[in-house]
């Protein structure tokens, strides 16, 4: 009864290690009352760090078994506003590094609401000890290991239901990919992960995307990105080339890491699918590309990796029918996710085809590159049952204008001065990447 009637401390954790620093903060709140532990879930944690290590389940019991721990629930979000209202806990004890940076307005939202009620902030001095950057390397660089990486794509999707993706082409574009943050409205949000497309790996060597960039070129790229990343990898396979040729690409790039191959239902000589009818182009027979599919499934090795077949009737127009007559018979022959690709301004007849495949399929993933009909949110994806959205060439599309302006620039002024503001400082670009 004595130790009910105690002030309730309230102390919100994410981590997957519990380490000295942990322990001094929580011998420290020990003193003023019982601590009640929030939990955050795996998907924000990647939100705004990175992917958790430790999963959510096993992180409460770890928690729970922390000496002096009164009680673990779930913070549902990011921010302290719901839970302190919930809770009203007479302290909230949080390490003073929230005073600066990303986590600012998340403090002050949580100063606001413990007004409301009169709870008291209380801020521990946070410690920067270089030790635990090191413990977080070592996490980050588990997160990059093959097996970790390529099961977390299908992680993510049965976790959020509906993630996104952005191209990326080289170790810097995979930088950008895997750090780039943006904080709104108490939220945090980062890519999910990297779609490595054909049209910007020829495009970045001044080739067309016609399979003429070779896999070993393309393997090395996929190999550059790994090196400095830790998010999981869909791979644009083509059409993956002869099935006899598919099987080894299978393994490949199941043992590197990768999480999903996407092959496209066309033959011979292939065209970007963005060209539609402008240009001659083979889609291939139902019975040759299940049995590409089959191949494929039956060549990898573990369960996680998976194969997508991209569906390129609407494209190449020939009708609704055809394009869930495939995707069916698809699904059938293993695929474990459908691209449907379309090239129109607007996205009802992807919307029309995630509808009807949905009438009898729940649960195969729906992959979309809305290239053209870009002005669909990826909530309103989510809403039409659709699980992957990928952004498929922004990186390469706006770099290209941006190097084409300060050429141009040199050119005309016969020096580098005007291109000052266009570039980044030397400074900046020397410490972009630490050395390890
Ligand atoms: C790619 O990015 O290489 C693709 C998608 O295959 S698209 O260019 O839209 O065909
Ligand atoms: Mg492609």
């Amino acid at each position: 009864m004595e130790e009910i009637k105690r002030p309730i401390v309230y102390m919100c954790f994410s981590t997957d290690i519990i380490h000295s620093a942990h322990i001094a903060i929580i011998e420290k709140a020990k003193a003023l009352g019982n601590i009640v532990i929030g939990a955050l879930p795996d998907e924000i944690i990647a939100s705004y760090r990175r992917f958790p290590i430790v999963p959510y389940d096993e992180r409460v019991a770890l928690y729970k078994n922390i000496k002096g721990i009164y009680k673990v629930i779930e913070q549902k979000t990011w921010g302290y506003k719901d839970i302190l209202r919930e809770l009203k806990p007479d302290y909230l004890v949080h390490g003073d590094d929230w005073k600066e940076g990303f986590q600012k307005p998340i403090r002050e939202e949580a100063i606001q609401v413990l007004n409301e009620y009169g709870g008291k902030l209380v801020e521990f001095p946070y410690s920067k000890d270089k030790k635990y950057d090191e413990l977080d390397a070592v996490f980050r660089r588990q997160l990059a290991t093959p097996d970790m990486r390529r099961s977390r794509l299908r992680k993510l999707i049965s976790m959020k239901s509906c993630i996104n993706a952005i191209e990326a082409h080289s170790g810097i574009t995979g930088l950008i990919a895997e750090k780039t943050t943006v904080y709104q409205d108490g939220k945090a949000y980062q890519f999910d992960a990297m779609w490595l497309s054909s049209l910007c790996d020829s495009t970045i060597k001044g080739k067309p995307d016609i399979e003429l960039v070779d896999m070993t070129s393309r393997f090395r790229t996929v190999d550059d990105i790994m090196e400095v990343t830790t998010k999981p990898i869909i791979f644009d396979g083509d059409t993956g080339s002869l099935t006899e040729h598919f099987v080894y690409t299978v393994r490949s790039l199941e043992r590197m890491g990768v999480s999903m191959v996407i092959i496209e239902d066309k033959t011979g000589l292939k065209k970007n699918s963005l060209f539609g009818t402008e240009v001659k182009q083979t889609q291939d027979t139902i019975e040759n590309f299940c049995a590409k599919i089959s191949a494929g499934k039956k060549a990898q090795k573990t369960k996680d990796f998976m194969i997508c077949a991209r569906i390129e009737s609407l494209i190449l127009e020939q009708g609704m029918e055809d394009a869930l007559t495939r995707a069916f018979a698809y699904v059938k022959a293993g695929a474990d996710a459908v691209m449907i690709h379309s090239r129109k301004k607007e996205p009802d007849e992807v919307f029309e085809f995630t509808k009807r495949f949905r009438e009898h399929d729940k649960v195969t993933p729906i992959v979309v590159v809305p290239t053209s009909y870009n002005q669909v949110t990826e909530e309103e994806f989510k809403q039409h049952g659709i699980n992957v959205v990928i952004y498929a060439n922004h990186l390469t599309r706006s770099m290209i204008p941006a190097m084409k302006k300060t050429a141009e620039t040199i050119l005309k002024n016969h020096r580098s001065f005007e291109t000052n503001d266009m570039c980044m400082s030397i400074k900046d670009i020397i410490t972009l990447i630490p050395e390890e």
